[in-house]
């Protein structure tokens, strides 16, 4: 039985905007939550004394990291060598340089020769010898358009006749390495790829270019006893029936807000051959927490305001709050106390949206099946907007210069422009907000 710890998607060095600096390191929150976690995970391996880590790629956010976010991660991985455990890192799509001859970041490894240290940047196969016997490991980097195609043979094809074409080259490639495999031996493949039916996270936001979806029945193959993926923020297992076990184990951190709700964590597998038991391990990571309140229909909205915050546990939590409210009830939020009550938070931002813009009532004058003219329609327009009084005249007026001169040298652009955005600009509560959106200590 060879017990191997699979985790994927560290991301380390992102989500900085969600932090703060902590003034006795110098080093954004984030960075050192993103640390705390891999820490976790590196100590189970240790402690659980594994006989091999496998991480499903996405080490950071681009494949030129600085330096002391290099070192933060390295710093862990290295504990992995001192207590003599091989670990395959593979590369994921933001592990890869992207220009000239490519490479990627975790190829440092190899370079330095670490002693146990697999880089999985190319499809291969590798024989690990483990304290518990051995393993065979098929790497699987992400894939772009270029590894397995040329450009003349994609050129003028829709994206989905690439994917096909790319999972035509793909399967030979990948038989000749199932060829390869000694039978008797517990088979793990590791990719970092988007499976068919995967749901979608962050990740979906993230990625650099457009990528390709491999079928899931490519993956779910016999000589497969588990199939270790990277690339989905989400954890999920894609083949229920576990024969093999399709899983991705997700980002170890929240990397942003659409992983809200997700649980974080890796997973801790048996495996000997045809047969793998695997388990999520849930991560203590920080907590993300969304307030989102209407206040447009409320008598005191401060009061509304301050009621849905203190419904939220937000200590120590990132959080993002979201109101909506009219632009006539703006003089009626007190920010300093809006910001008082999120004192308690790692980081908050704040979101004011107006509701007049986003749900006016359509004006029945100006529905389908009237027709008017263009300056009525703007009459009846502004006759309907109370807050945009002080301006109407002009508006009418700019308007009209703007009709009348068809020429385009009459046109004079200046008035109009100025008084379209005045209302908004006039109250300083606003953009007060907007600028003081993100406390950094
Ligand atoms: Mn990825």
């Amino acid at each position: 039985m060879i017990k191997i710890l699979h985790l994927s998607d560290i991301h380390m060095g992102s989500g900085f905007s969600h932090g703060r600096i902590n003034p006795i390191t110098g080093l954004n929150t984030r960075l050192e939550d993103f640390v705390n976690t891999l820490t976790q995970c590196i100590d189970k391996a240790i402690a659980e004394s594994v006989d091999l880590v496998i991480f499903g790629g996405d080490a950071f956010p681009d494949a030129t990291p600085p330096p002391y976010v290099q070192q933060a991660f390295a710093s862990q991985f290295r504990r992995l060598v001192d207590a003599e455990i091989p670990t395959v890192l593979l590369v994921g799509n933001h592990d890869q340089h992207s220009q000239g001859q490519g490479g990627a970041s975790l190829c440092i490894y190899r370079t330095l020769g670490v002693p146990g240290f697999i880089v999985g940047d190319s499809i291969d196969t590798h024989r690990i010898e483990t304290r518990s016997g051995p393993v065979q490991v098929i790497t699987l980097p992400w894939l772009t358009r270029s590894t397995l195609l040329t450009r003349p043979e994609t050129e003028g094809l829709a994206i989905a006749e690439v994917n096909e074409l790319l999972t035509s080259r793909l399967d030979p490639v990948l038989e000749g390495e199932v060829r390869r495999l000694d039978p008797e031996v517990p088979t793990v493949l590791l990719a970092h790829l988007m499976a068919d039916h995967a749901n979608l996270g962050a990740e979906r936001f993230l990625a650099v270019g457009k990528g390709f979806t491999i079928p899931l029945s490519m993956l779910t193959r016999p000589c497969f006893d588990y199939v270790a993926l990277g690339h989905v923020h989400r954890h999920q297992n894609l083949n229920k029936s576990n024969d093999p076990p399709v899983v991705y184990p997700g980002s170890i951190e929240r990397v942003d807000f659409s992983e809200e709700k997700e649980d974080k964590g890796y997973v801790m597998l048996e495996l000997e051959r045809g047969r793998a038991n695997w388990e999520f391990c849930p991560l203590a990571v920080r907590t993300f927490r969304t307030i989102e309140v209407d206040l447009s229909q409320a008598a005191d909205p401060q009061a509304a305001l301050l009621k849905a915050i203190g419904k939220k546990e937000i200590k120590e939590a990132v959080v993002r709050l979201i109101y909506k409210l009219r632009s006539e009830q703006l003089d009626l939020i007190d920010n300093g106390v809006v910001h008082q009550s999120l004192s308690d938070a790692h980081s908050y931002t704040i979101r004011p949206e107006l509701v007049s813009q986003l749900a006016r009532p359509r004006l029945p004058e100006l529905g389908v099946g009237s027709s008017m003219n263009p300056i009525d329609a703007l009459k009846t327009y502004l006759d309907n907007r109370e807050d945009l009084k002080d301006i109407t005249a002009q508006m009418l007026e700019a308007a009209q210069r703007l009709l009348a001169g068809n020429d385009n040298n009459k046109l004079d652009l200046e008035p109009p422009q100025a008084v379209g955005v005045g209302s908004i600009k006039d109250k300083p509560q606003l953009g007060d907000n907007i600028d003081s959106q993100l406390r950094l200590l």
